[in-house]
């Protein structure tokens, strides 16, 4: 089985939970598109009905418009039901790392104002530790003095080797620019960054930071798809 296919299985087991009359986040990225497609093509086949979406990102917006779901945002729907996201690292205790897609900020409003929130992963994400990866712990930033704030963010986490690297597109490196307007730093560690609540409470300190990549307790459910078959972990 591909890593696509094994997305599409993690995707369309949660899409299960889904029942009709819902308000359902839509997350964003590879594995959360599916979830979409499988939502619209329920919708169509009259086995769901009145399922509004809360989009996280522009894209995704974009894909459940050319589908035909219905759509709404936060203001209107405070509460949402159940959201569908993926995740680019997922710990023993189903903390998070997501954001490598851009779309932190917006999923992590849909995802903290959801009653459920189930995170449909292939195993390649599963870590010992978050930043565990070897890859990046996104940091959304405002875009004023970048390079201060990409300095402040390197200090806090010292002692793990943090590294932090601008976010940028196409071959003359310009910044990344978020759905928000906003940049992204990507932290790169070398050892565990240590108490994760304690993590996230320095970042946000940090006048210029907006969002990070962590999502701690956030998660209710963890379908994990992998070549042994499909696992589903209620918090
Ligand atoms: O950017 C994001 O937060 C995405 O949800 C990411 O975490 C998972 O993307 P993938 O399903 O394409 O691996």
């Amino acid at each position: 089985l591909s890593q696509d296919e094994l997305k599409k299985i993690a995707a369309y087991k949660a899409v299960e939970f889904v029942e009709s009359g819902m308000v359902v986040g839509l997350g964003t990225g590879s594995t959360a598109k599916h979830a979409v497609d499988k939502i619209a093509e329920l919708l169509h086949t009259g086995k769901l009905k009145n399922i509004i979406g809360i989009p996280t990102s522009k894209i995704t917006h974009e894909q459940a418009v050319s589908l035909g779901i219905p759509l709404s945002d936060l203001n209107k729907h405070p509460i949402v039901d159940l959201s569908i996201d993926g995740a680019d690292e997922v710990d023993q205790e189903m903390n998070l790392v997501k954001g490598r897609g851009g779309s932190l900020l917006r999923e992590k409003m849909v995802e903290a104002a959801s009653k459920k929130f189930i995170v449909i992963v292939d195993e390649s994400k599963l870590v010992n530790y978050l930043g565990g990866s070897g890859l990046a712990m996104p940091v959304e930033i405002v875009p004023f003095c970048w390079e201060f704030t990409l300095k402040r963010l390197e200090m806090l986490f010292i002692e793990a080797g943090c590294v932090g690297k601008l976010r940028t597109v196409g071959e003359n490196g310009e910044a990344y620019v978020t759905d928000n307007g906003n940049y992204i730093i990507d932290l790169y560690f070398k050892k565990d960054m240590g108490d994760l609540k304690a993590a996230s409470d320095a970042i946000l300190r940090l006048a210029g930071v907006v969002e990070h990549g962590m999502f701690i307790d956030m998660a209710t459910t963890v379908i994990v798809a992998g070549k042994l078959g499909v696992s589903v972990t209620n918090k």
